[in-house]
């Protein structure tokens, strides 16, 4: 078993997703092992995001990200990092496959309804970022 760090985003919980993309993490044999909603601040979502600071939509993204409510997650499987980025498919729905989170709940490239860490270290520290290893029931 592996873990990952999910996050369904501002414009997903905004718009009343959150229960419907629960449920298909449910229903796809991830186990929840950590949950809470937040409303990240820039400086928060500036360090979740450092990786990107030189990118061109990093502003962008910052403010996006602070600017309603998130629901982070720490979901358990196996091979938990690729299955949940295979559930949301790429990063623009547009090229998203029919089944996929982002294609059904997402918007545009940018406010793409869900995240996913993409390897181990990241999903490392992404987790630690949100939770301590208290609050992760194992
Ligand atoms: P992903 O791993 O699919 O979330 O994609 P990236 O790590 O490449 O990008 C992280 C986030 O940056 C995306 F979810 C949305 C945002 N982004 C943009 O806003 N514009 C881009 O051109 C690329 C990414």
């Amino acid at each position: 078993m592996t873990r990952t760090l999910a996050i369904i985003k501002p414009d997903a919980v905004a718009a009343g997703h959150a229960g419907a993309i629960i449920s298909r993490i449910c229903s796809e044999g991830f186990t929840v092992v950590g949950l809470k909603k937040i409303l990240l601040g820039k400086r928060q979502a500036e360090g979740f995001y450092y990786v990107h600071k030189e990118r061109p939509f990093f502003a962008d993204l910052v403010d996006f990200m602070s600017s309603g409510a998130c629901i982070v997650m720490v979901l358990e499987a196996d091979n938990a990092i690729k299955k949940w980025r295979d559930l949301m498919g790429p990063t623009n729905p547009e090229q998203a496959d029919e089944s996929t989170l982002r294609r059904q709940f997402g918007t545009n490239i940018e406010q793409n309804a869900t995240h996913g860490s993409d390897g181990v270290d990241t999903a490392a520290f992404e987790i630690g970022y949100f939770f301590s290893a208290m609050e992760l029931l194992g």
